[in-house]
């Protein structure tokens, strides 16, 4: 058996919207006819992914009745049912309609933000229905051209009032239901609010209900704003927030390019696999891994599925080099910590006057210890010898 052949074991997922991708951007019309759902839930599942993520109206067109929804839903989960597929994660559509052209959450007009709560709240009880565990926010048209349409400040309070009133929702309905909320720096909009997912973090710090929200970062968009991915995942992770996680491949400085996973930053693609598989030490990631990317313009249908199950195997391969790397002597030996008998228990110490006072009088030679060469160059020559396979599998 192909050992990097995707399993549902491994919990990669893709939302509809990615492998429903048609191929059309600002420039230029679609090339590919856009799929039906439930023949990409049964697609998806035989690429050996796990789960489906929708937004509503990847679904439901907007506007439906809701015997139409009802329907639409039965047939969806019958699909799910016949595939063994789940649907891990769920999240509203608040920027195709025109009615959110200045955003949903943060827009000035009262109707808008009325709007955006009433769908989002339909939208959640759409994806409880069809088993989503977690609930992603991504404000995709929470932002500005001409910035002084508001106070960014109150863009913030309103963002955090509708957090807290739909959590209060999820709360009193006694869903079992956690949101994740996805950053991103621009794009549809000149400037968005929360652009990074350090923002994020400490935007729910804020929150009434912080307990049940943490973050969905995407590679892609915290690389356009010139970002490490990895150190972002790590503050997320170490945080207790990653929520989600939104994988993709991206060069910095570009638009949102959503490309298949690890076919750009191959170093930070292993170092970003490691930390969420753990082999470095620590907690791992055990949530769903969703590649939020699409396949590239020039592909037919047949280059979809090449795209989604390169993103998998990509993945695994990461996956088993990152365990050969941790598993390597030589790399153990280059990064074991430093032990200094005399300092640590210094190091160590809360504080206290005594503390300190122990600490200012420690001795430490400066110049001999800068003189000490760190082996970072072997260090990184080894992990680009692991990932091209001259070492260790
Ligand atoms: C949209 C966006 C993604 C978000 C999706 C969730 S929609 O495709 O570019 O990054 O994760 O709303
Ligand atoms: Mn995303
Ligand atoms: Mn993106």
């Amino acid at each position: 058996m192909d050992p990097y052949a995707a399993q549902k074991s491994d919990k990669f997922s893709f939302g509809l919207w990615t492998v429903g991708n048609a191929g059309r951007d600002p420039f230029g019309e679609p090339v590919r006819a856009v799929q039906e759902p439930n023949y990409l839930v049964r697609k998806l599942a035989e690429c050996g992914a796990y789960g489906v993520n929708l937004h509503d109206n990847d679904l439901v067109p907007f506007g439906a009745s809701r015997t139409e929804r009802d329907r639409i839903v039965r047939e969806f989960k019958q699909t799910l049912k016949d595939t063994g597929m789940v649907v891990p994660m769920a999240t509203t559509n608040l920027f195709t309609h025109p009615i959110f052209k200045d955003g949903a959450f943060s827009a000035n007009d009262p109707k808008v933000r009325a709007f955006a709560l009433q769908k989002t709240m339909a939208s959640i009880d759409l994806g409880v229905e069809l088993g989503a565990k977690i609930y992603v926010f991504w404000g995709g048209r929470e932002g500005t051209e001409a910035d002084a349409c508001r106070d960014p400040r109150v863009a913030i309070q309103r963002t955090r009032a509708a957090m807290d009133f739909l959590c209060g929702y999820v709360k009193d309905q006694g869903y079992d239901l956690k949101f994740a909320l996805e950053a991103k720096p621009n794009e549809p909009r000149s400037e968005n609010y929360f652009p990074t997912t350090g923002h994020m973090l400490h935007f729910i710090s804020t929150l009434q209900h912080h307990e049940m929200v943490g973050v969905n970062p995407e590679v892609a968009h915290e690389v356009m704003a010139g970002l490490s991915f990895v150190h972002t995942v790590a503050q997320a992770m170490e945080a207790n927030k990653l929520f989600h996680i939104d994988l993709n491949g991206q060069k910095i400085g570009r638009y949102d390019q959503d490309l298949r996973f690890g076919s750009e930053d191959i170093k930070g693609s292993f170092l970003l696999v490691r930390l969420l598989e753990g082999t470095c030490g620590g907690k791992s990631y055990t949530g769903p891994k969703h590649f939020d990317a699409h396949a590239y313009r020039t592909e037919d249908e047949s280059g979809v599925w090449d795209f989604a199950k390169g993103c998998m195997r990509t993945y695994k391969l990461l996956a088993a080099r990152a365990n050969a790397f941790d598993s390597d002597p030589e790399i153990k030996a280059l990064i074991a910590e430093v032990k200094d008998a005399h300092l640590d228990p210094l190091l160590n110490a809360s504080y206290s006057r005594a503390s300190a006072q122990a600490l200012k009088a420690a001795p430490i030679d400066a110049t001999a210890v800068a003189k000490r060469g760190l082996g970072y160059e072997r260090l990184d020559q080894l992990t680009i010898e692991h990932i091209m396979g001259a070492r260790g599998l």
